[in-house]
């Protein structure tokens, strides 16, 4: 059985109140509800966190280090800026799934480099709410493909 942690970083707590030309009208409980529902249908194991502090992102990946298969993250704004974010998830030996709502790479220059892109399996932007969807059903699809 899969054990999937989705982690989010600063400021994804505000999702469906402010900006939604960016973000959209989806709530980040919204989101997890459904990622509850999909992660129940396959008989996964899922949990949730979110924080506005690198720190405390940085703890959390510590905490579900032996516990997780996959971490589905969202680092926000740390993606750009936390090397200690990134070597936190690369000392979980874990794999990692990078997630953003909007397309980084049509916006701001510095939100095209990522500190997470190279040790991530793969990464999904610019799909709005259903990047969490769509990378949890790669998650999902795979570990029923690896099941004998
Ligand atoms: O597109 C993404 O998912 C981002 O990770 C979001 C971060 C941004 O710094 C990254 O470059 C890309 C910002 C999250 C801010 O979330 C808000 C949600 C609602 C209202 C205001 C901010």
């Amino acid at each position: 059985m899969s054990r999937i942690f989705i982690l989010n970083g600063p400021n994804l707590n505000l999702l469906g109140t402010r900006e939604p030309s960016i973000y959209g009208t989806t709530t980040l409980a919204e989101i997890e509800a459904g990622l509850k529902a999909m992660a129940d249908r396959a008989g996964a194991e899922i949990a949730f966190a979110q924080s506005n502090h690198e720190g405390v992102l940085v703890d959390l990946v510590q905490e579900k280090r032996d516990w997780a298969d996959v971490f589905i993250v969202n680092a926000g704004a740390y993606t750009h800026t936390s090397v200690a974010l990134r070597d936190a998830l690369a000392a979980t030996g874990k794999r990692l799934i990078e997630v953003h709502l909007s397309n980084v790479h049509r916006r701001e220059a510095f939100r095209r480099h990522s500190y997470l892109s190279e040790i991530a399996e793969g990464v999904m932007a610019g799909f709005g709410p259903h990047v969490y969807r769509l990378a949890l059903e790669y998650v999902l699809i795979k570990a029923e493909r690896a099941t004998p």
